[in-house]
């Protein structure tokens, strides 16, 4: 079975993420989505909930699985016999540190690392800036699921 993980933070899941998810989701016969838990950065949503939000967005896709990781990358591909991590390139400024990642993985285990072009209708997202917008009133309609919008708009007013 060909298995490729997209790992990310999905604090929360936007259209891009979901894009990249989608198009991996056609290349492997099963994808991981791993939200990986970075303990010095408090998110706005819980693992859990990003996870909850990930499994509604993604659950026309039969071959997609949620789960979340605390740890090197390269150990949870090893753990689930991962042979691929899949990305997406945004622009210039993504690439010079995804490259970096994706040699250090591919030499601390030789896993390979395949970048996708970012889809250009999305390629200015960022789960931070949809934040930013969301929090100062701004509309992230067609920018994230409607499902996420509709939990980021409920976590700010509990937050204001
Ligand atoms: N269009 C296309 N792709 C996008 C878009 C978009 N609009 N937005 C994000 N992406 C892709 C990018 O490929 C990005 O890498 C990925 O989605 C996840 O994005 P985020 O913002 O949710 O997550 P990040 O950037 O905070 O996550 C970074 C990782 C957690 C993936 C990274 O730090 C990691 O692999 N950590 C694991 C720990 C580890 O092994 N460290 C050693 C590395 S050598």
């Amino acid at each position: 079975m060909r298995r490729a993980v997209c790992p990310g933070s999905y604090d929360p899941v936007t259209n891009g993420h979901l894009d990249v998810i989608e198009r991996s989701a056609g290349l492997f016969d099963e994808v991981v989505v791993a939200v990986l838990i970075n303990k010095s950065k408090k998110g706005l949503f819980s693992i859990d909930e990003r996870m909850d939000m990930l499994r509604t967005v993604t659950a026309h896709l039969p071959n997609v699985r949620i789960d979340s990781w605390y740890g090197l990358l390269v150990d949870y591909c090893t753990e689930n016999a991962i042979a691929a991590i899949t990305k997406g390139l945004r622009a210039v400024s993504d690439f010079d540190y995804e490259l970096q990642m994706a040699q250090m993985n591919k030499r601390l285990s030789g896993v390979d690392t395949l970048f996708m072009s970012t889809n250009p209708e999305f390629s200015f997202l960022s789960s931070s800036l949809i934040k930013e917008v969301a929090t100062h009133g701004g509309d992230v309609t067609g920018l994230v699921p409607d499902h996420v919008r509709e939990e980021l708009l409920r976590r700010i007013r509990e937050n204001s």
